[in-house]
């Protein structure tokens, strides 16, 4: 895979560049920490937002906002949390936009990137997210393991995204707080509701259902509650629109 094989290079060479130990001394390191599986828990709306400029399927989505003015606008919508693209080359995203959106806002924040190694997860700590994402198409077990532990060790939640019923069943662990459906395919890009229609009974209870892709009207939000769901995570239909605050907020009763 092309996108992991970047990773382990920009890995190493960020490595090499700021040490772990420059990492845990920053200012954010020793913040606290907003929970998104209590803020999901606690029937909020349940949206998580994300600022997404570009992506892979979609080239360019949106460039006029800056980030401040996105995750305020979520925020003021009422955001349940907000997921920041952190990869640059794929999706045109940075870790200075994760430092600011965490200046900007007081909600749960996920580092949505592809992570292979403990550094990623101290880097995310260190720049402001909360929660991190582990994508099961690309890890093994022991790998998921290893990195959702390291997580909860310096306590971010981990947020454990599957795409079909074996990637679900290899990534069951304590370690991890929520399970994310994506409804894209990875690979072809296809997006159908129908990932986290089916999959869901195979989610065992103590996990909190997100739904990730591909979300685009209040009724789909709607449909999917009634698959156990308590989070939805959007980004394109939020990023596109013109009226971004509007655009929420109907999705938010
Ligand atoms: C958001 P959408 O279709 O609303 O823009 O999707 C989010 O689910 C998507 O960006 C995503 C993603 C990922 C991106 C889900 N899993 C893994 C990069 C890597």
């Amino acid at each position: 895979d092309q996108i992991i094989a970047d990773k382990r290079q920009e890995v190493a060479l960020k490595k090499s560049i700021i040490p772990t130990i420059q990492l845990e001394a920053s200012a954010l390191f020793e913040r606290k920490v907003y929970s998104l599986s209590r803020n999901l828990e606690n029937s909020s709306s349940g949206i998580i937002a994300e600022h997404k400029r570009r992506s892979p399927s979609k080239s360019v989505i949106n460039n006029n906002y800056t980030v401040e003015e996105v995750v305020k606008g979520y925020e003021t919508a009422g955001a349940s949390g907000i997921s920041v693209l952190t990869d640059g080359k794929y999706f045109g995203g940075s870790l200075d936009d994760l430092v600011l959106a965490r200046a900007s806002v007081h909600l749960p924040l996920l580092r949505k990137e592809f992570i292979i190694d403990e550094y990623q997860i101290l880097e995310a700590k260190a720049y402001g997210a909360d929660v991190i994402l582990l994508i099961a198409a690309v890890l093994s077990s022991a790998e998921i393991k290893q990195l959702s532990e390291f997580a909860q060790q310096i306590g971010l939640e981990v947020l454990l995204e599957v795409h079909n019923e074996a990637e679900l069943l290899k990534s069951l662990m304590p370690s991890i707080n929520m399970i994310g459906v994506n409804n894209r395919n990875l690979k072809n890009f296809e997006v159908s509701l129908d990932y986290s229609k089916t999959l869901a009974e195979h989610i065992p209870k103590d996990f909190i259902r997100i739904s990730e892709s591909g979300i685009r009207t209040p009724e789909a939000v709607k449909e999917l509650r009634n698959y156990g769901y308590k989070g939805f995570l959007i980004g394109e239909n939020f990023m596109k629109s013109n009226d971004l605050n509007n655009s929420i907020k109907n999705f938010i009763n």
